[in-house]
């Protein structure tokens, strides 16, 4: 019985006009530059990994973001030093909002020395607790009972620390994330669940895997409040992200987002992607991208010239190209490294 294949394949521009039609606040000069430059440093830091990948420097598996970059920058600047960011697989972006050194990442990923895991771990196995980055993920879900900890022991020390905690639309579907809803409800733990809604799970749209695909309602029986955002646009993300992150901080108890988004490349580097046309993937390119959009916004509002875009642009791309340079000249770990940091 083709139960499945009987459901439509996902409509991305239908879905992101049924998101929450509220005001978006606009940005000042200072935001919309800082938006911009976090967004293409994560676009051409991902865009340089693909390349790697493709020369065979990085092996395993390696999942872009590239698309995204919007929701988690968007949420970066709505919180504070101090809190905590939780993910899968999808990565990278979110090690790098976060602040930690994009030579340390990209390090990890061709699996050298100074990588942040000494080159034993790879794309999904980053961490950095200085920049309160708590990984990476590969089990899909594995990080929403994680985050909800996280979020349990900032109750627990009485800080005023919030837990990011994203997941995918996929994951959404996962037994465990709503164990840890009743849990952070039950005890208002001072957690946000960032369901990154990009519209696929692997080449598996939403609306064949979902019974419900209004993924901000999944908090309802435990009587979690969910907003849709569009999560191409950094200034929506970052307005939700502000009333989410003063919630759960004021001991309101958790908050569950659900960012409508999209990505631009496969699943992972091996990816085919067979499952949606060409044209579906160019016209969110054309039509919604997260950082044309800050861009055509400056431009017209005369924040900045298409000169000082242009350095930045440049400015950016040095420090990917630093970073790429530095993960292929640096050395591979010592095979004596091989027995450390292992539990037995
Ligand atoms: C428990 C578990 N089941 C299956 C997989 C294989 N798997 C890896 S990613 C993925 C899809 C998840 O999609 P989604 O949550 O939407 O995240 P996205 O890849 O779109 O960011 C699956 C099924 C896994 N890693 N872990
Ligand atoms: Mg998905």
């Amino acid at each position: 019985m083709a139960v499945a294949s009987s459901r439509p394949a996902a409509q991305p521009a239908a879905a992101r006009q049924a998101a929450e039609q509220v005001e978006v606040p606009d940005f000042n000069k200072e935001q919309e530059l800082q938006a911009y430059r976090q967004m293409l440093l994560i676009r051409r830091f991902e865009e340089k990994a693909g390349q790697l990948y493709g020369m065979g420097l990085i092996g395993g598996f390696c999942h872009l973001y590239i698309g995204q970059e919007a929701v988690v920058v968007g949420m970066q600047m709505a919180i504070a030093q101090g809190d905590n960011v939780i993910t899968g697989y999808r990565d990278h972006g979110h090690m790098l909002a976060c602040g930690m050194d994009p030579k340390g990442v990209m390090a990890e990923l061709t699996g050298r020395q100074h990588g942040y895991s000494k080159g034993k771990g790879g794309s999904m196995h980053m961490f950095s607790v200085e920049k309160g980055f708590y990984g990476g993920h590969g089990i899909v879900a594995a990080q929403v009972p994680l985050g909800t900890g996280l979020a349990f022991a900032n109750r627990y020390r009485a800080n005023d620390r919030v837990s990011l905690t994203y997941l995918g639309d996929g994951a959404a579907n996962q037994g465990q994330v709503y164990e840890s809803f009743n849990m952070a409800r039950l005890w208002k733990l001072p957690v946000i669940y960032i369901i990154e809604n990009n519209q696929y799970g692997m080449g598996t749209s939403v609306a064949r895997a979902s019974a419900t695909t209004d993924l901000f309602k999944r908090g309802a029986s435990f009587d979690i409040p969910g907003r849709r955002v569009d999560g191409m646009d950094v200034r929506a993300v970052k307005a939700a992200g502000d009333q989410a992150v003063d919630w759960g901080r004021n001991g309101n108890g958790p908050t569950i987002l659900e960012m409508l988004t999209y990505r631009y490349r496969g699943h992972s580097m091996s990816d085919p992607a067979k499952y949606r046309s060409k044209e579906e993937v160019d016209k969110v390119r054309t039509e919604h991208d997260p950082i044309e959009q800050v861009r055509s916004r400056m431009l017209k509002k005369g924040f900045a010239s298409e000169d000082a875009l242009k350095k930045l642009d440049a400015e950016v791309r040095a420090v990917v190209n630093e970073a790429a340079e530095f993960a292929t000249n640096d050395a591979e770990p010592d095979p004596a490294e091989l027995y450390t940091d292992v539990y037995k």
